[in-house]
């Protein structure tokens, strides 16, 4: 389908590594650490005059995945731009076909193939979610709230959202600070779309009733509440459970994806592609995910607009069944690197960019404000 449409081959003639360093503007604290500060590598792919852009989506520390801005770097210096680098590609999944010989390191394998896809679509002057086979032409968003210590300025920083047009909120939650927090909430907002995510902060043995009584908060959905490798732990607990059940962290690939839903272990799975080693990957997840009634959405990792703009074309699939993690530019930031920068609706979506390829230019004098060094790779011929 996709792969037949394009009927001239891309050259890869260059590709530029941009380490950038923007602070968010205000810190975001989940149950694996505190994040102030973004270390993101931007991948700029060149043929003739296009140009395609990726973005890593990781951080300075291990905390989330194992995989850093350092391990992407390496791992793209090292193995994966001299594998592409002077060669021609034909179709989106014949460039993902020639990563697959490193193992691992999906965040370092997404950036570059969002790159290629970005590159691709420009060269056929369609956007993005087409060639996905995408139909929304806006999606439903929402915005996850990270850990606070004072109860008061939680209230607030959820009604500065809703105020915004946010229509689901997404509270980070982790041992004791869980229930009590959430009574308080429900207490100020008994009405709104509400969901909690532990990033695989608690422990079934340990947490059984605190986890049992998430139950009493009429919440959208629990988000990876055990170890991220306890596919086993999580089908039991959600046998317990009223609530659906959703993975993040545990689905880092199709092949476990299929034994989550062979094991009984989830009811809805956050789909993120930098976790899963890309859109290929992705949107096989969203197949099986859809064949075998398993909903799902699109995450974040608090991209900047070009991260974003890719999870918006992918969260256009018709099958996407809840809001996704995709705020607008500045939910996270003072200045975002593209332009236009995403806004939201007052319906609590945002617009999937129309224009080819992502849909948004990168603004460069911008992105150069927050580089810290580049790396330029080109070919021989
Ligand atoms: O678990 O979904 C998560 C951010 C960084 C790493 C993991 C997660 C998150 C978020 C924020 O929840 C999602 C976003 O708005 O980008
Ligand atoms: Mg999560």
């Amino acid at each position: 389908m996709v792969e037949a449409m394009c009927q001239t081959s891309i050259l890869i003639d260059r590709i530029v590594l941009r380490h950038i360093r923007m602070r968010l503007r205000e810190e975001f604290r989940t149950s694996f650490g505190t994040t102030t500060w973004r270390d993101i590598i931007i991948v700029e792919m060149h043929s003739e005059n296009f140009i395609g852009y990726g973005e890593s989506a990781t951080n300075s520390f291990p905390g989330y995945s194992y995989e850093t801005y350092e391990t992407v770097l390496l791992i793209l210096k090292k193995f994966l731009i001299p594998r592409v680098l002077g060669k021609r590609f034909n179709s989106p999944h014949e460039f993902r076909e020639l990563l697959e010989f490193v193992r691992g390191h999906p965040m370092a394998k997404t950036s570059l193939e969002y790159a290629f896809w970005d590159l691709y679509a420009k060269l056929l002057g369609k956007p993005l979610y087409e060639l996905y086979g995408g139909t929304k032409a806006k999606v439903p968003v929402g915005v996850s709230i990270g850990v606070m210590d004072k109860i008061s300025q939680l209230i607030d920083v959820i009604q500065y959202y809703l105020d915004e047009g946010y229509s689901r909120i997404k509270l980070k939650i982790a041992p004791n600070h869980d229930l009590d927090v959430l009574s308080k909430v429900r207490d100020v907002f008994p009405d709104i779309n509400l969901q909690v995510d532990a990033n695989a902060a608690y422990d079934l043995f340990k947490h059984e009733t605190v986890l049992l009584k998430l139950d009493d908060f009429d919440l959208t959905m629990i988000e990876q509440p055990l170890h991220y490798f306890d596919l086993v732990d999580h089908a039991i607990l959600k046998s317990k459970l009223r609530t659906p059940l959703c993975l993040d962290e545990s689905i880092s690939s199709y092949h476990i994806a299929k034994a989550a839903i062979k094991l009984g272990s989830c009811d809805i799975v956050n789909i993120k592609p930098p976790r899963v080693g890309g859109i290929r990957e992705s949107l096989n997840i969203y197949r099986l995910c859809v064949e075998n009634g398993i909903c799902t959405w699109i995450g974040g990792m608090l991209e900047t607009g070009i991260g974003k703009a890719h999870l918006l074309h992918i969260a256009a699939l018709s099958d996407i069944a809840y809001p996704s993690d995709i705020s607008a530019s500045s939910r996270y930031w003072k200045e975002d690197i593209i332009d236009p920068p995403h806004k939201l609706n007052p319906d609590g979506t945002i617009d999937v960019p129309k224009r080819p390829g992502i849909g948004v230019d990168v603004d460069l004098d911008i992105l150069l404000k927050y580089q810290i060094r580049s790396w330029e790779f080109k070919s021989h011929f």
